[in-house]
């Protein structure tokens, strides 16, 4: 059995960006409760992730939505960032709420349609050169809703023609990663629904096009960490978007619906070479928190990816590989069911004292007086994106 002690120091350079867009409320399409203390700006977002960042240890940079985050000066908003301990990270791409694409963005069958989500791409990199961020994000709400309705491999086309255009703009440290995801809000048929279309129109692209994988974008059992498997083997995953789901597109607490699933996917990210200082695998959160409280929401979060990750890498490999290697079935099934059983939460929470972290980040943010303070100080905090 491999010890805590031996990989606790694998540990020290974990980073998973967060969301801004989990600081804000959010909801569903039947309501949407607000939280004292959200948020009005990207300032206040920025400086609620910042508390994440101090009492874990783990979130040293924040993801920006454009244009829900837009703001006049971006060298500045990365100043300020920098002030509280934090970068400004992954800039993710919007057309999905602008009525020019309502058929489409990328994908449209109308070149102007086309050519302003393209520029929008164009803006976000700009705004990637005065942040410093290396990723471009694109996720599309691109698809039909019934057969007949498009033209589904003219899409295709059109769509590698866009991302190539956006593609030529990359500066030399710069990526493009391309989110996939079945449904929604298009119901028959999504423009990039599944890993092998992403994988596809960024191969085509070039090596500085990868595929993002969000979690909770996938049929409901579908086997994910064979997916990451298959992407980091290609040298095509770029990063994660982590949350939960039970049922559709939820958005949840990563780790909350199934641990073990978030177990098994931190197992092949480490077994394929995706964690580490010097692994192209970036983590992002991409979770609404619509009934908790989203500062221990994202708290909770990163300890739960910190969690399963110390769980992954206490997998006893060669061991683990002498029993598949010689057909010992449950021998080897033993072994990973091990490390997934082992509770690391005592271990965890000495090794964060001796870095000079909380043993306990949610009781030491409990204890802070931060919501008390943000709630008496922040009136009319906003949604997510969507009120932005
Ligand atoms: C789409 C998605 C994508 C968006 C975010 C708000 O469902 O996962 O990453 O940018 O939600
Ligand atoms: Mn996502
Ligand atoms: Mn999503």
């Amino acid at each position: 059995m491999t010890t805590f002690e031996s990989i606790s120091d694998q540990l020290e350079a974990q980073a998973i960006e967060l969301p801004s867009w989990a600081f804000g409320n959010s909801g569903t399409r039947f309501k949407v409760f607000t939280t004292p203390g959200t948020p009005r700006t990207i300032e206040e977002k920025i400086s609620d992730a910042a508390r994440v960042h101090e009492l874990t240890g783990l979130a040293p940079s924040v993801a920006l939505h454009i244009p829900w985050d837009k703001v006049d000066d971006y060298a500045a908003l990365g100043r300020y960032a920098g002030d509280l301990g934090l970068s400004l990270g992954t800039v993710n791409s919007n057309t999905f709420q602008d009525d020019a694409y309502k058929f489409g963005s990328l994908t449209h069958t109308d070149a102007a349609v086309r050519q302003k989500a393209i520029d929008h791409h164009f803006e976000c990199l700009e705004i990637m050169n005065e942040t410093g961020s290396n990723d471009l994000k694109i996720w599309l709400a691109d698809g039909t809703n019934y057969p007949g309705q498009g033209d589904i491999r003219g899409r295709q086309d059109r769509l590698a023609d866009s991302l190539a255009a956006i593609y030529g703009r990359l500066g030399d440290n710069q990526r493009l990663v391309l989110e996939y995801k079945f449904f929604e809000p298009a119901f028959y048929h999504t423009d990039v629904p599944d890993w092998g279309t992403s994988y596809a129109q960024v191969a085509a692209l070039g090596d500085q096009a990868l595929v993002c994988l969000d979690t909770g974008h996938h049929a409901p059992g579908t086997n994910i960490e064979f997916i990451v498997a298959q992407l980091l083997r290609l040298g095509k995953l770029g990063s994660f978007d982590f949350n939960s789901r039970f049922y559709a597109d939820d958005d949840l607490i990563v780790g909350a619906a199934d641990p073990f699933q978030l177990f098994r996917i931190l197992y092949e990210v480490i077994r394929g070479g995706g964690f580490g200082p010097d692994s192209p695998v970036a983590f992002m959160l991409d979770q609404c928190h619509n009934v908790e409280e989203k500062i221990p929401g994202q708290i909770r979060s990163v300890l739960n990816v910190q969690e399963m990750t110390t769980r992954a890498l206490l997998v006893d490999r060669d061991a683990l590989t002498a029993a598949q290697d010689a057909g010992d079935v449950l021998g080897a099934n033993g072994i990973l069911m091990d490390a997934f059983y082992t509770d690391v939460r005592a271990d965890l929470a000495a090794w964060r004292e001796s870095c000079g972290l909380p043993a306990d980040p949610m009781a030491a943010f409990a204890a802070s007086g931060y919501q008390q303070k943000i709630a008496d100080e922040r009136v009319g905090g906003r949604q997510a994106g969507w009120g932005a």
